[in-house]
């Protein structure tokens, strides 16, 4: 960022009466300007739209101004520093503005890593990233490891910094993350995978995603790791034409490591210290290829951090699995129902339709992310009978599909499609809600969708 200096000069200096303005009210918003308040700065939170009333509570509460429907430019071109939330990308206007007036433009977590001295373990990918977070803070909690949990699993880092005081903190972080940062650093930073995913924020340029992605490295130190997936081409390709100071920690279910974890037979093998862990897949409690990866990048991870091997193993036996995520819902008249809502991209919907050994009428569709579905029709050939289709433009998905599956039904809510779905299933079949898209046509979120289908599976 062209405004480094002006910020590493700005944030050595006392804060107190600077002025901080937060952009966007929201969850990272509100916790960024809670600790802004904190550490002494004048702060006031613009949001062009109405700001939810469980943030705006929040704000009266600690006194914060702030302004909704508008970002009134007079009020925001005399900060000292702009702290914008993730969800609003650099190419707006106003930020655009900001940067041409050298006023720094910082993301939350920047913001947030300058207030604490905590080990930061960050984790990043186009899929997985939400389980090897929880999968890694269950097994620092099993372990006694004073450790929070932040990002884009949901709490903002900048809360928990200003309200929690953690020694180590595991931050699940997304591109839109990842693109604000200036110094900020990982100790760990786990990779999972890269595949193509919100290309509508990056000029349909996978290639800027790929990027967006591996700014997770950009700070590392040759003291810090970079856990990374060894069978993800997009990956492998980063890696041998850009440089990392990290030391590399690859995992592999295709080929054997002599450094980092891999499978032998059944046996996930993991050679990273003098400690080899091994253990068996069918120990993990979470199946699936993709959770055998996620298993190991966080079983590493917890390694690299000293944690006992029979703590590690433990966990991975114990570990309950992430709600919306291949998600089992119920067994109704043999027809088993799942919820996989968080798949909101081609790639993790690849992922659930690989793991179905059952006859599948499948629920898809949504917002369209700039989508490709040719790599799901082999899968979809093989193994759904039915697609259900769960948005309000469907067309994509009836040109990608119309030619290999007979039964196509458009629907417009969990209900109707959950309704649909028990006529076309037959005992013994499963019904996958696996979207490969945003949820934001229909529903507030992923987890308003997931629920939603949930409780309309229930009330069968
Ligand atoms: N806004 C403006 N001006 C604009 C655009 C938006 O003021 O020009 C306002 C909106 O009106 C809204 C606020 O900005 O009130 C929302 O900001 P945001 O979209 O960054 O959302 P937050 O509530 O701050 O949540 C963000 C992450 N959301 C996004 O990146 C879209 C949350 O990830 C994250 O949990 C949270 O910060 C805490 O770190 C969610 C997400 O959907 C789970 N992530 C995407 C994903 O996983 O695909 C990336």
């Amino acid at each position: 960022m062209k405004n480094q200096d002006t910020f590493k000069k700005l944030v050595a200096a006392t804060t107190v009466g600077r002025r901080l303005v937060v952009l966007g009210g929201g969850e990272s918003g509100v916790g960024a300007a809670l600790l802004g308040k904190q550490k002494g700065y004048e702060v006031f939170v613009s949001d062009n739209r109405q700001i939810s009333k469980k943030y705006s509570d929040v704000l009266l509460q600690h006194q914060i101004i702030f302004e909704e429907k508008n970002h009134t430019e007079s009020k925001i071109f005399n900060a000292d520093v702009v702290v914008k939330s993730p969800g609003i990308p650099d190419t707006v206007t106003l930020v655009q503005q900001l940067n041409k007036k050298a006023i720094p433009v910082i993301s939350e977590i920047e913001f947030a890593a300058l207030y604490t001295e905590a080990n930061l373990i960050g984790i990043t990918g186009s899929n997985g990233k939400t389980t090897t977070t929880l999968l890694l803070h269950h097994i620092f909690k099993n372990a006694g490891v004073n450790v929070g949990m932040a990002g884009n699993i949901g709490d903002s880092f900048a809360l928990q910094v200003a309200e929690e005081s953690h020694e180590n903190y595991v931050l699940e972080l997304s591109s839109f993350q990842l693109d604000g940062i200036v110094d900020f650093n990982c100790h760990i930073a786990i990779l999972t995978n890269i595949t193509p995913d919100h290309l509508d924020r990056y000029d349909d340029d996978f290639n800027k995603y790929i990027a967006s992605k591996f700014r997770i490295t950009k700070n590392q130190t040759a003291t810090d790791y970079l856990i990374y997936d060894a069978d993800d081409s997009a990956i492998n390709m980063w890696l041998k034409e850009n440089k990392t100071n990290a030391k590399l920690v690859p995992f592999s279910i295709e080929k054997k490591l002599e450094y980092g974890a891999f499978l032998d037979s059944n046996n996930i093998i993991i050679n990273i210290t003098k400690d080899t862990i091994t253990m068996s897949i069918s120990a993990l409690s979470i199946k699936g290829k993709h959770n055998t990866k996620n298993a190991m990048a966080a079983a590493m991870a917890a390694q690299l951090l000293k944690v006992r091997k029979q703590n590690i193993k433990e966990s991975l036996e114990d570990f309950e699995g992430v709600e919306h995520r291949l998600e089992y819902v119920a067994k109704i008249k043999g027809v088993q129902y799942i919820n996989d809502s968080k798949a909101t991209n081609v790639n993790a919907t690849f992922y659930a339709l690989e793991c179905m050994d059952k006859t599948v009428v499948w629920i898809v569709g949504g917002v369209d992310k700039g989508n490709d579905y040719n790599d799901l029709l082999p899968l979809v050939r093989e193994k759904v009978k039915a697609i259900v289709c769960l948005g309000l433009d469907n067309e994509k998905i009836k040109r990608a599909f119309g030619n290999i599956v007979d039964i196509i039904v458009e629907t417009a809510g969990a209900e109707e499609a959950a309704k649909v779905c028990y006529k076309l299933a037959e005992k013994g079949e499963v019904v996958l809600l696996s979207p490969a898209c945003a949820s934001f046509d229909l529903f507030e979120s992923y987890e308003d969708r997931g629920c939603k289908y949930k409780t309309a599976v229930r009330g069968l």
